[in-house]
This record gives C-alpha cells, structure tokens and sequence, in this order.
C-alpha cells in the first residue's frame, strides 16, 4: 500500500475513532530532560542531552575509556500508534550518543547481532585508516555474531556521528546511526548551560507495515528528531537567558532539513569539520542541515514560552500521508461525497478546505500508523507532525516543571477582535478590496 492508498482507504471508510488517538492524545515522553550539571569534563561543561535518547556507559580502564556497541534489530516507538521494525545499536533507535574529552583514547568493541554483516563508520573523527570502517576498503566486515575492535584517539574536539559502511542504504535507512559528542580540554567562548543533541531522520513506512523501506529514494512519509515524530518528541528544556547549543545531525536518505527556531535567533558555531570562526558567524533562524553533516547552533533565548522547533519543508511536519493525489483545495465536496457514498457508503472526501483539520477528522486509519499530524496543545491540537518538537523556555527551569504548559500573561495572547474594537482603531471591518 502506497501513501495514496493510505489517504484513499482512510478516505473511503469513515466514521470510527482514529480521531480520539489523532487529537486526544496528551503529548507523551514529556519527561524533563536531566538538568544540565557541570559534567566531570574539563572547564565544567555539561552533560549532552540526547532528547529521547541516551548515552553511551564508557568504562575506565588503564587510561582508556571502553564502550560496547551492539549492532541488532530493535522494535520502535516513533510516536504512540506507529512501531517499526527497526535496526539500531544497544537496544536503542538511533545509538546512544558517544560522549568523551578531546585527547581521550577509547575502545569500542562493536558486536553485530543482524542476519547480515556491518561496521561502525566514526564520521568526521581523523584517525587511524584502519580504524575508519569502511567495509572491503579499510577493514574485513564485521560477520553476524562477531565482535571487532576498534581503538583510537578523538585528536579533535566537536560533533560527529557514527554508522554503518556495509549496506548503508539498509543499515541506516533502518535506523543504524548515532551521535559522537567530543568535548574540548580547554573550552573556548562564553560557557554552555544547556546542550543537546538531535539527529534528523526520515523513513519511508508504507501504512500498515512495520519495516521501513530502505530502497525508497523519495516518498519518505516519517520524519523524525531522535527517532521520535511528534506528538513522539520530548521538548527542549531551557532557561530564559541560559546560552544553548544544540548540535544537529542529519544521516536522512535523501534529504536536507531545514530547521527553523522560534522565538530567537541562533549563530551556527560549527560543523562536523570543525568550529566555524567568531567573525564568519552569521544570526539565523533556520539552518540548513545537508545529509551526511553536522551544524552546531547556540543562543541565548531571552522571551519565555513554549516555542516550535521544526523542519521547515512543510511536508516534512506531517506524518504518514498521501501527497500523490489532486488538488481539492476549494471542491465542492457535497456533490462529490454524495456521488461517491452510492458507490462506497460512508466515504468523506479531505483536503477540500486545506489539510489543517487532519488531526479532528474522525477518520480510521490503518493498523500500526499514526494521524498526518496532531498533538495535544493549550490552545487545540498542534496541527503538525513529523520533524517538530518544541523548546521550552522557562525563567526557572529547574524550579519550575517544564513538562507543563508555558502560561501567558494575562492579555499576551492574540485573540479574537471585534468590528467595535477595529472601528475604534480606525480600521474598517467590511473593507471591500
Ligand atoms: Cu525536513
């Protein structure tokens, strides 16, 4: 079944109760985050926050730090009502983020637990070549029910990520990447108080099916932070003036993502090749992420509340759905359900005032799928879904349960207007253009 099938089936029989899961849903995995504590690492940095994710248990040993990365098939949650079949390390989609000080020698035994043969790829870190895993090329692949070794040096501070290089198109198309988080002995610039790290992905999940498709080049319907489409992703907890940085990966197929902050604006401080200088930094509010690379962000938010954070292709804030089908936008649907509904009873077309109320409609859907979009919101369902999450600035984060709401200030909140309230102001309620 195809993302068309997916809207013509949710289409044509309607009337059961996918509407309680689209827009009743409470937003889950709303746990804070771990507040940030200077970590044991150098100059006080904190800890990397891996929203919906973990990290790697590093143990020590005469000087070395040892890891242990299992490569095996894990069963996903990308949001609630979506599993997938998935690949991942650790028991985890995606990996666990490696976390460790520049000059740190580390081992990391990788074993592999699929049916077909892997390696770990260190992206950006210059090592060793036969450390770098590419399969064939600079290492044996590592068989099924093997462990290989792998040991090196992080020489270079910054943000990089790992995966496979034995059947990429598979391994990671099914969820097999992770986050490498080297930080500097000495750090540079105005201390961090927060730090996260998010990995943009897609996946192709046809409706009903549990197996993402690795050989789809172009109609990915899952987008996700971490593994998670929203209403999946947990927030960002911050503080209002604390200075963040998030570092964004992105290891997607086929796509770029551009992600857009509300509510600020952000330099771009570095890449996985490196930091990017104080005088080539430029303020942003959407940043590119290129498949294959890495963008370091940091801001200081100085405006409280509950702010989007999403790509900003729009199909990309969408879950599961059709785009391969006709413009509707304005049609007449009376006339069309009605000849239809002789055909197939119950049928109900979508689309015909815009696809924003998706999330209301009371429209079943598939086995194992999610709504197009919707999360619960204050206001009324967060008519969006897929690469969103949301950054939650609070005045006292730690104080305060920044799993909650932001409440406004009286009076701070657009709202309705009357024709009374604009002739008062000079404007003219039923201005003809
Ligand atoms: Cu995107």
């Amino acid at each position: 079944m195809d993302r068309r099938d997916f809207v013509k089936l949710g289409a044509a029989i309607s009337g059961t109760l996918v509407a309680a899961r689209a827009a009743g849903q409470a937003l889950p995995s709303q746990a804070r985050p771990l507040p940030a504590k200077p970590g044991p690492f150098p100059g006080g940095q904190v800890r990397v926050v891996t929203p919906n994710g973990a990290t790697l248990p590093m143990k020590e040993k005469d000087g070395l730090k040892i890891g242990h990365l299992v490569a095996m098939p894990v069963d996903h949650t990308f949001a609630p009502g979506l599993e997938g079949a998935c690949w991942g390390y650790n028991g985890r989609v995606h990996g666990p983020t490696i976390e460790v000080v520049e000059g740190d020698r580390a081992r990391f035994y990788v074993t592999n637990r699929l049916p077909e043969p892997t390696t770990v790829h260190w992206h950006g870190i210059i090592l060793p070549n036969g450390m770098d895993g590419v399969a064939g090329l600079t290492q044996r692949p590592i068989m099924p029910r093997e462990t290989h070794m792998y040991e090196f040096t992080f020489d270079k501070p910054g943000t990089f990520m790992y995966h496979p290089h034995f059947d990429e198109m598979t391994q990671m198309a099914l969820g097999m990447v992770g986050m490498i988080v080297v930080h500097p002995k000495k750090p540079k610039g105005p201390r961090v108080d927060r730090d996260f790290a998010l990995i943009t992905h897609e996946w192709a999940i046809r409706a009903g099916m549990r197996r993402p498709d690795p050989n789809e080049m172009k109609d990915f319907n899952v987008l996700t932070f971490n593994a998670k489409a929203f209403p999946g992703t947990e927030p960002l907890v911050v503080g209002k003036g604390e200075r963040v940085r998030i570092r964004l990966g992105n290891l997607s197929a086929m796509d770029h993502h551009p992600i857009h902050l509300h509510g600020l604006s952000f330099e771009v401080v570095g890449t996985d090749g490196g930091d990017i200088p104080v005088s080539a930094r430029v303020p942003e509010t959407t940043v590119l992420v290129p498949t294959g690379s890495v963008r370091v962000i940091e801001f200081v938010p100085t405006e409280s509340g509950d702010w989007a954070m999403h790509c900003h292709m729009t199909h990309h804030i969408m879950n599961q759905m059709g785009h391969g089908m006709g413009v509707i936008v304005g049609a007449n649907a009376a006339k069309i359900d009605a000849r239809v509904q002789q055909l197939v009873p119950g049928y109900m077309t979508m689309g015909h005032t815009g696809m924003g109320d998706m999330a209301e409609m009371k429209m079943p859907a598939p086995k194992n799928s999610i709504p197009m979009v919707g999360g619960k919101g204050p206001f009324s369902s967060i008519d969006m879904g897929g690469m969103f999450t949301i950054l939650k600035v609070r005045d006292n984060p730690e104080s305060e349960d920044g799993s909650g709401w932001y409440s406004h200030p009286k009076g701070s909140v657009a709202d309705k207007a009357d024709a009374a309230m604009m002739q008062a102001d000079g404007v003219d309620p039923d201005v003809k253009f």
